[in-house]
């Protein structure tokens, strides 16, 4: 039986990884750190599916020491880094120390894999994010030129990741994975922002939402997908860098029309502008990802398209408000423009 752990496990893409390699038999430990109010909401079905494959242990990615604890008694074949400072907009308040967690805990895990056992292989979450100002098409040749702080650690992360690849021999690998959604996905993203609050309008709770630049498009695809690609990507006879994305871009203007288009309503009539929360000092207008490599090589090949992860995430959420699609169509008719 193969053991996996995994970083960032109370994430969006740490409980659809764990559910992944779970069904595939593999005993997973997820890494979190403890937080005032139990933050397990994605992970509590896995516990109570797998009781005996599937754990979680306190750690912290800035401690070294935890680290080391973990990875000392589970004795991992693979781990998954998947814990980050992960919000873009966030960095620009926080810089030091999402540099400091993003790319000093790539470091951390890395040196004790070179201690304890230099056969455990390792994956790093890398991001679109790195390319920032290129234009696209991006691919895996494409320069960085990151425009946040996220952006540079991440950059420094993944450099760091194929540094001890080619230094110290070790299966290192990183996955450059592009936009990636769900109805798991923080509601501080915009897709979800815009999703988790239609239902509030059609229950007139609230009556607008409030963005920032909406012209910057991004190549969205749907974490289930995405997850199956940084699997295979460990899988591989030899480690490797992939651009992991669906080649489809929209505005994220685009993906308000389509999701309120879903319930009946017209977007133009409930977005508003917040230059002051929302706008971030410097943006990365427009991804689009090249995944030619990881779809010829992994076999690996997105399922859900843009227009299907509108639904189902705007579905989700209104059935986690309370309401069915047709419900959210008929109280369409009664909310009244902005
Ligand atoms: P989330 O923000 O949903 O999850 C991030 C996870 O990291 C959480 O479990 C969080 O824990 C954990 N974490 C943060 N800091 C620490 C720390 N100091 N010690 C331990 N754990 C920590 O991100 P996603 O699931 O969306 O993304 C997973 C990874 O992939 C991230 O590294 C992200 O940067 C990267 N990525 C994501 C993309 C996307 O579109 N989703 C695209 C490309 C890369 P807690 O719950 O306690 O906050
Ligand atoms: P991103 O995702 O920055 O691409 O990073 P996010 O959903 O935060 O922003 C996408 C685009 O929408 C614009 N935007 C807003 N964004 C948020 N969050 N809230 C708003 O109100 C808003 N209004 C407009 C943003 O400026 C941006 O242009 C995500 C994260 O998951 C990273 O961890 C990951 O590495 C990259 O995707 C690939």
């Amino acid at each position: 039986m193969k053991k996996a752990l995994i970083t960032g496990i109370t994430g969006q893409d740490g409980s659809y990884l764990a559910e992944l390699l779970l069904k595939k038999n593999y005993k997973v430990l997820g890494m979190m750190r403890r937080s005032s109010i139990f933050n397990t909401i994605r992970i509590d079905h896995l516990y109570k599916s797998y009781p005996k494959n599937f754990d979680t242990e306190y750690g912290d990615l800035m401690d070294e020491t935890s680290i080391y604890r973990i990875i000392n008694d589970f004795r991992p074949n693979e781990i998954y880094n998947l814990g980050a400072m992960s919000h873009v907009g966030v960095s620009f308040k926080t810089p030091k120390s999402t540099l400091t967690y993003n790319t000093l805990s790539t470091f951390n895990i890395l040196e004790t894999i070179k201690m304890i056992d230099k056969k455990i292989k390792f994956y790093q979450a890398s991001s679109s994010e790195m390319f920032g100002a290129t234009p696209p098409p991006q691919n895996e040749k494409s320069h960085f030129l990151p425009q946040s702080p996220y952006g540079i650690s991440k950059v420094a992360a993944f450099h760091t990741t194929r540094l001890y690849r080619n230094s110290q021999n070790l299966f290192a690998a990183n996955g450059i994975l592009f936009n990636h959604e769900s109805p798991r996905r923080g509601l501080n993203f915009v897709t979800r922002k815009v999703t988790s609050n239609i239902p509030k309008i059609l229950k007139k709770e609230i009556n607008e939402i409030a963005f920032g630049n909406i012209d910057t498009r991004r190549d969205w695809g749907f974490s289930g997908d995405y997850v199956e690609a940084i699997w295979k990507i460990l899988q591989q006879k030899k480690p490797d860098d992939y651009v992991i994305a669906t080649g489809e871009n929209y505005s994220v203007k685009d993906f308000i029309k389509e999701c309120f288009k879903i319930v009946g309503l017209d977007w133009k009539n409930f977005v508003t502008y917040n230059n002051i929360n929302y706008l971030r000092p410097s943006e990365v207008q427009s991804l689009k990802g090249n995944a030619t490599k990881a779809i010829k090589k992994l076999k690996w090949k997105p399922k859900v398209k843009f227009k299907s992860l509108c639904r189902m995430m705007v579905e989700a959420d209104l059935k986690e408000q309370g309401l069915s699609l047709n419900e959210a169509r008929k109280l369409s008719k009664n909310v009244k423009k902005n």
